[in-house]
């Protein structure tokens, strides 16, 4: 078997209202789909996304100048693939584009090993869960005023989610302090919740916060201080009982390794799209297992219920509703509040092309 074509396309996903997110307002998801064809007429697809359209050419020619690598290469050896890509893309660096890049081919490259072999993703891997915790992300954001919060929340419970993330980061603790207690008035203690800083204050800030927030019994305060600051992110971890949950903006085995020596993290969030694809994140995934570290993935959900279903230290997948247009069928919690790991070959989850088309720039 081998890759004959490489074809992206450009969906822009607009959102019906704007997300401030830590220092930046979201206002569309842009995402480039990778479709990879073989001689064999099997279609593998990928996707990888940058926020309000930013650079979006920039990585699109990323992807395209990997064409010559991927074209005539094996599926079966898509390890060798990899490495050989990794290894050109050295001399720009292992981050940013070039690894988001490679992993939008490695992506398309999985989803191919499983349709060739007839099987989920996960059958290839092995599975040893069937269904995965899934979390609520995109809703609860500072934006929203408390009565909006709790209506939300209660909302969110309402579709079946036994989970959901909130985000954190008013100038006055107090102010959060009181939003985390409404949205718990709201769902009650059998819900998780759990809550992300998005990089918004220093250590003391966050110890000082993460005291107040204790008795709220989080699931975990994700990103409290900026994400390369490993010191000032393993203070705030020793200082508090509540788990402290990073990785989403580390790139590759090093950015993580970085966080697990200096103790960064008790959960680690490593990002399909910035591990560079499926074949480095199964190593950094299971490097935290062998080092008894829990994981919670970032994004990707259609695709990283697969993969998650093989790796015991996955305990909760984040389910953002973004992508869901661009895709056949809906990702939904079951009654236990959980994810099914799909069964159909590849991904087991296939874009929609008339979506697609209706999406393309
Ligand atoms: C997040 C990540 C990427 C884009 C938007 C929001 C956020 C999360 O940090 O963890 O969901
Ligand atoms: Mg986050």
């Amino acid at each position: 078997m081998k890759i004959t074509s490489l074809h992206t396309e450009v969906v822009k996903l607009p959102l019906a209202k704007p997300i401030p997110s830590g220092r930046m307002t979201i206002q569309s998801i842009d995402c480039i789909l990778v479709f990879l064809e073989t001689d064999e007429g099997a279609i593998g697809e990928g996707l990888v996304f940058t926020l309000n359209g930013h650079r979006l050419p920039a990585l699109q020619a990323m992807l395209q100048s990997l064409e010559p690598l991927v074209i005539g290469a094996n599926p079966d050896e898509s390890t060798a693939f990899w490495l050989r890509a990794y290894a050109d893309l050295g001399f720009l660096g292992h981050g940013g584009a070039t690894m988001v890049a490679l992993a939008g081919l490695d992506m398309a490259m999985w989803d191919l090993k499983g349709k060739s072999a007839g099987c989920n993703v996960s059958s290839l891997l092995g599975r040893c869960q069937t269904s995965l915790p899934i979390y609520r992300s995109g809703g609860l954001r500072l934006s929203s005023s408390i009565d909006e919060l709790q209506e939300e929340a209660a909302g969110f419970l309402k579709q079946g989610f036994k989970a959901m993330k909130m985000s954190l980061g008013k100038v006055n603790p107090v102010e959060d302090r009181a939003r985390v207690a409404a949205v718990r008035e709201a769902i009650g203690f059998e819900t998780t919740l759990m809550t992300d800083c998005n990089q918004q204050f220093t250590a003391p800030q966050a110890i000082r916060l993460g005291r107040m927030l204790e008795e709220f019994q989080l699931a975990w305060i994700e990103e409290p201080v900026p994400y390369h600051d490993h010191d000032a992110s393993a203070k705030v971890a020793q200082a508090l009982d509540t788990p402290i949950a990073s990785g989403e903006n580390e790139y590759m085995r090093r950015g993580i390794l970085d966080m697990m020596r200096a103790g960064a993290a008790d959960i680690l969030m490593p990002d399909l799209q910035r591990m560079g694809g499926p074949t480095e994140l199964i190593k950094v995934v299971h490097c935290a297992e062998m080092n008894g570290i829990p994981v919670s993935l970032h994004l990707f959900s259609e695709m990283s219920l697969s993969l998650a279903a093989t790796m015991p230290n996955v305990k909760f997948l984040e389910y953002m509703p973004w992508f869901a247009p661009l895709y056949t069928q809906a990702l939904t919690p079951n009654a236990n509040g959980q994810a099914a790991v799909p069964t159909a070959a590849g991904w087991g989850y296939a874009f929609d092309l008339d979506a697609v088309a209706r999406f393309k720039v």
